[in-house]
């Protein structure tokens, strides 16, 4: 599985202080290393997501800055070239989710300046990085997460969430998509009136429903590629986030498949 890695960094006066005195004057930045499928809706970023219960770590890369993931991505991405020596990572800063809620990031081509870092239940931790970039407007899964954080104060409370991170950012459209319109992952949620982001079955279901039919039909209608299909547009993107520097190319080995005879 490719997976695009998007870039975001971490404002330089908001490192955590962990890292930071663990950081030479050579330092190009810190980067969340989201992994993403679907470079094409980075335009529409509305917030990072990570795991408050997964531990992540920072680790320097020859070309990347210092990248911060899970503990298995920085394994894999040493042997991918990222390091200086190969199979091999020194870890800067160790972090659970919780001690990064709240940054504020750039994030390569959104349409916001800032963006946060906000609480996500359902992420895996055996899955690309373990960090997500969130695209509401796209994808139903960040769009449930990004409504349960704005609709209850609790949540915010218990991590610590200002609500200026969170109420001022609204899905984007970016991508037109027949018989959706131009916010696909809002439009088929409330079609489907899925409530929060424990309803795994029918976000799955309007997951692939909206993610098969965006990739054979969807346009988009922001940015550079404006009028063109998603099919097409998802790799000039790609090409010009990683020419810019913003991203770079993850390959995430294939899961063992267990096979059970009886
Ligand atoms: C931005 C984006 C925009 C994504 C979109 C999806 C969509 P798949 O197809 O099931 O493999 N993701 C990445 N890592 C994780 C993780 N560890 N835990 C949970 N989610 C993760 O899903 C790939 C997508 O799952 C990735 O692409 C990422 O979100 C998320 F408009 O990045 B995506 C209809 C989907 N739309």
């Amino acid at each position: 599985q490719e997976y695009t890695l998007i870039k975001l960094r971490i404002h330089d006066d908001r490192i955590p202080a962990k890292l930071k005195s663990r950081l030479t004057s050579s330092t190009t930045g810190v980067y969340l290393a989201a992994a993403t499928l679907r470079p094409e809706t980075m335009y529409g970023q509305t917030n990072c997501w990570l795991h408050p219960d997964i531990t992540y770590v920072a680790f320097e890369t020859c070309l990347h800055g210092i990248l911060i993931s899970t503990r298995r991505a920085a394994l894999n991405m040493a042997y991918q070239e990222f390091t200086n020596v190969y199979g091999q990572y020194t870890i800067l800063a160790e972090f659970l989710g919780t001690e990064l809620f709240g940054l504020p990031l750039h994030a390569p081509l959104s349409y916001y300046e800032t963006v946060y870092v906000l609480p996500m239940m359902t992420i895996k931790e055996d899955k690309g990085t373990g960090v997500v970039t969130s695209v509401p407007s796209d994808s139903p899964d960040d769009y449930v997460a990004l409504m349960d954080i704005k609709n209850k104060v609790n949540l915010r409370e218990k991590y610590n969430i200002e609500e200026s991170m969170v109420l001022p950012y609204d899905p984007v459209p970016i991508i037109e998509l027949e018989p959706y319109g131009r916010l696909a992952a809002p439009t088929i949620c409330n079609q489907m009136k899925i409530q929060s982001q424990n309803d795994g079955g029918k976000l799955l279901e309007a997951k692939e429903e909206i993610c098969t039919k965006s990739f054979s039909d969807g346009i988009l209608v922001v940015g550079k590629y404006t009028n063109t299909k998603v099919s097409d547009a998802k790799k000039l993107v790609q090409t010009d986030l990683i020419t810019d520097g913003q991203a770079c190319v993850y390959y995430e080995p294939e899961r063992k498949v267990l096979s059970r005879s009886n």
